[in-house]
């Protein structure tokens, strides 16, 4: 079910668990700031999603709360992910869902990269 992109961040998130290390997750890139690991159910050869280590519900709630310091080290990360996948070349394609009308399911905000194959129009 699509969750509110503006709610109260509830700690007992999917996400939040993997965070605490409670569940595990293919990881593929940790520092600071974020923590970035296969999707479950890929959609593309390349399907990893980058999210905060900062209890942020939606984009609309990080950037809103988060410091300077979290925005720019989440971006820089959401970069180095794709090419640590070497995906600048051919490209790919970044996706943040944000509230229910998006569909956004897990209350943490991600953003997905998807890359691998040619992806066809996104709002197809
Ligand atoms: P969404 O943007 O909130 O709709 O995306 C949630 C994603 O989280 C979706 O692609 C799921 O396959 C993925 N996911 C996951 O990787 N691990 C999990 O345990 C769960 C969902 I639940």
């Amino acid at each position: 079910m699509a969750v509110s992109g503006i709610g109260k961040y509830d700690p007992e998130n999917i996400f939040a668990k993997i965070l605490r290390g409670e569940i595990p997750c293919k990881k593929v890139f940790e520092n600071d700031y974020v923590l970035a690991f296969h999707d479950i159910a890929p959609k593309a050869p390349v399907h990893v999603l980058v999210i905060p280590k900062g209890p942020y519900v939606s984009f609309a709630d990080f950037t809103q709360r988060a410091s300077d310091k979290e925005i720019v080290g989440f971006n820089k990360a959401v970069g180095d992910v794709a090419r640590m996948f070497r995906l600048d070349e051919p490209g790919y394609r970044m996706i943040g869902n944000v509230g229910q009308d998006s569909g956004q399911e897990v209350p943490h905000f991600h953003v997905h990269i998807l890359g691998g194959r040619p992806l066809g129009p996104m709002l197809a």
